[in-house]
């Protein structure tokens, strides 16, 4: 169990452009194991190696489903690795979500993608797999590729929205 150290903005690593995994070996699946260890920590639904320093093409995602009601209310883990993600498609349809950044604490804006894309990537024994993702995880999946390329949610958004959404995390951080 190791919680990494989450980079958050203006942290120059956070632009970095990550390199593609050339081996899925028992190195890169102890980052993947580290980086869930992270990820369920700060209750993110999704982290990309960059966001940890590590400058390598790795991501994991866990939407953790809600099954039951009330007082039976449980959360099941639903744990996803993407190594070496790329989009092959992506839907002419966009929709909107309010995206949230580990790297960008407590602040959130609406961002437009595309509804759905297929992606192609390696499974942590190295299998290759392709598929198509929809809803929440379609979304959570460009996110997390963008930050493999150095781009944040943020950068989707208008010069004025991204500058007060700034305004107010440096204004949060002063009185925490
Ligand atoms: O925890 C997260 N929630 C989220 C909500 C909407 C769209 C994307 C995300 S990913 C984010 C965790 C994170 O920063 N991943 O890079
Ligand atoms: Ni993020």
């Amino acid at each position: 169990m190791a919680v990494l150290e989450i980079l958050e903005v203006p942290h120059p690593g956070l632009r970095a452009v990550a390199k593609p995994v050339e081996t899925v070996d028992d190195a890169v699946r102890t980052i993947v194991a580290d980086m869930f260890d992270t990820m369920y920590d700060a209750r993110g639904i999704g982290l990309a190696a960059t966001q940890v320093g590590i400058e390598q093409r790795i991501v994991v995602i866990d939407l953790q489903e809600t099954v039951g009601e009330g007082e039976e209310a449980k959360t099941v883990r639903d744990p996803k690795v993407y190594i070496n993600p790329e989009l092959v498609s992506v839907s002419e349809e966009l929709s909107s979500y309010n995206e949230g950044c580990l790297s960008i604490p407590e602040q959130y804006a609406e961002v437009e993608r595309p509804a759905r894309c297929t992606a192609r990537w390696l499974d942590e024994q190295g299998e290759a797999h392709e598929g198509e993702f929809d809803g929440l995880l379609a979304t959570a999946l460009q996110h997390e590729i963008d930050h493999l390329n150095g781009v944040l949610f943020i950068d989707h958004i208008s010069k004025l929205k991204r500058d007060m959404l700034l305004k107010k995390l440096t204004k949060m951080r002063k009185a925490a």
